[in-house]
């Protein structure tokens, strides 16, 4: 401490004031520093958590609800022994004709920007579609005459009820399909009254279906009322080179009836996975798949009875398996909806979210893997080929708690996940009541 003083005492005074001031400056600095540094790596370490106290909640509910619930082992079921579904293990391959070469795709007479009628004009017979589709075999067939097709491609259009969808999209898609050279088959999957609609599981019967008849490319997956409005966006898989993947398509990202917008939304407490499946991407309308592609990802969801989220679900499951939605060459995909309301056996599912946040641990077991289900009828009519499926209903136990749901929240109110959660949580709190009782 003296030799401190000694050393100090032989500056003179302004020397001194000036030595303590820059000593300040260097703390002050050094200080500084040490701040930026602790925020910068407290910013680099943060993982968002976007209402951590709500996410600790949902995380609880999840425990306590799934353990109790185990929807994943909630299946479709259906009567008797006549359940003729199953997933074929082979399918026959067409021959294709070898000696002709493969059509030339800058020799398609393609139109471009496209003007059709559409409701309240009403859309033509099948009569009048037949005779503009002459090329066009028994089951809604078609196969270029001159050349060898590129894409074999099975069109799957989940139906009930929507007598006039179906002729307008069938008078406009024929000549299109035809137009880009494409070898084709429309497979319409009707479903018998006397159930809630379930959109996927039709897609999933579609999809073993055309597996029965053909090995085909591709496998398209058509809502009936959404007619496109331009024949440059083509109906086919990706040709992919051997060592790189191929990913599904979305080709109806962009509908009048949502103002052309590219949708994503967040999931936030719906998430499976948190922080990471949160960014849902809509899936919905018009989605195409190759064989390996949807049976890797084990089809459509087998759950969603009514309206809504099953395409969310497809699109979690697609993410989940690695790939990456292919909109590349989806910007001449635009497309019209036919106006229509809800539909009375379709009603809104007040089930989704929960289905939803558990779509991941059932995707192995839930899907092309359970699929079941009677074929009523089939018939190749001039345009399509006619399935009517019998596809049961939700199981007693699933049915009782939609019913409970929709009572509580009202049959058309949309409420968010955590609402989902929170009623179900309590509603379980409930029901525990009488067994905690004795
Ligand atoms: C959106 C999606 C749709 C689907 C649905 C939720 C787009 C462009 N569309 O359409 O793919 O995910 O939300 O389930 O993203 N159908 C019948 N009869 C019925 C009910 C439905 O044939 O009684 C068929 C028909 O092919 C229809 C499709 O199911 O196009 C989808 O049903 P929607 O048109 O009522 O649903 P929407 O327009 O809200
Ligand atoms: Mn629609």
């Amino acid at each position: 401490m003296e030799q401190l003083h000694k050393f100090f005492n032989r500056f003179g005074k302004s020397t001194k004031i000036k030595l303590l001031k820059l000593t300040c400056c260097v703390f002050l600095v050094q200080t500084g520093l040490l701040l930026i540094g602790v925020t910068c790596f407290r910013y680099a370490s943060f993982r968002p958590e976007p209402y951590p106290a709500l996410q600790r909640l949902v995380n609880h509910v999840d425990r306590f609800l799934w353990s109790r619930f185990h929807l994943d082992s909630i299946s479709v079921e259906l009567d008797g022994d006549d359940v003729i579904g199953y997933l074929p293990s082979t399918s026959k391959v067409a021959s294709d004709d070898v000696t002709l070469d493969f059509c030339d795709p800058s020799a398609a007479k393609l139109v471009g920007a496209l003007m059709f009628p559409l409701p309240p004009t009403p859309p033509p017979s099948y009569d009048v579609i037949s005779k503009n589709n002459l090329q066009v075999t028994p089951g809604g067939s078609y196969r270029p005459p001159k050349c060898r097709a590129r894409f074999k491609v099975a069109v799957i259009v989940p139906f009930r009820d929507r007598e006039n969808h179906l002729k307008h999209l069938l008078s406009h898609l024929h000549p299109i399909l035809q137009r880009q050279q494409i070898e084709y088959t429309i497979y319409v999957i009707g479903q018998v009254h006397g159930s809630l609609f379930n959109r996927a599981i039709l897609m999933n019967i579609g999809f073993a279906q055309a597996l029965l008849e053909d090995d085909y490319d591709c496998y398209i997956f058509h809502d009936v009322d959404l007619l496109l409005e331009n024949d440059q966006c083509t109906y086919h898989c990706p040709k992919i080179s051997d060592h790189e993947r191929s990913n599904p398509r979305h080709l109806s990202m962009s509908v009048d009836k949502f103002h052309y917008g590219t949708m994503s939304y967040d999931l936030g407490l719906c998430s499976p996975i948190p922080y990471e499946a949160t960014k849902m991407e809509v899936f919905g309308g018009v989605s195409v798949f190759t064989k390996e592609q949807f049976l890797s990802v084990n089809g459509f969801s087998n759950l969603y009875w009514g309206w809504g989220a099953e395409d969310d679900d497809l699109f979690l499951r697609t993410w989940r398996r690695g790939y990456k939605i292919d909109r590349s060459e989806t910007e001449k995909c635009t497309y019209r909806m036919i106006a229509h309301s809800h539909d009375g056996e379709n009603p809104m599912s007040a089930m989704r979210y929960l289905l939803l946040k558990q779509s991941l641990q059932r995707q192995n077991r839930d899907g092309l893997s359970n699929l079941r289900y009677r074929v009523v009828s089939k018939t190749q009519v001039r345009l399509f080929t006619n399935i009517t499926v019998d596809v049961g209903g939700p199981t007693p136990k699933l049915l009782k708690l939609m019913q409970k749901m929709k009572k509580n929240f009202g049959s058309d109110r949309l409420f968010s996940c955590f609402d989902a959660l929170l009623w179900l949580y309590h509603q379980l709190a409930e029901d525990l009541t009488p067994e905690m009782n004795g």
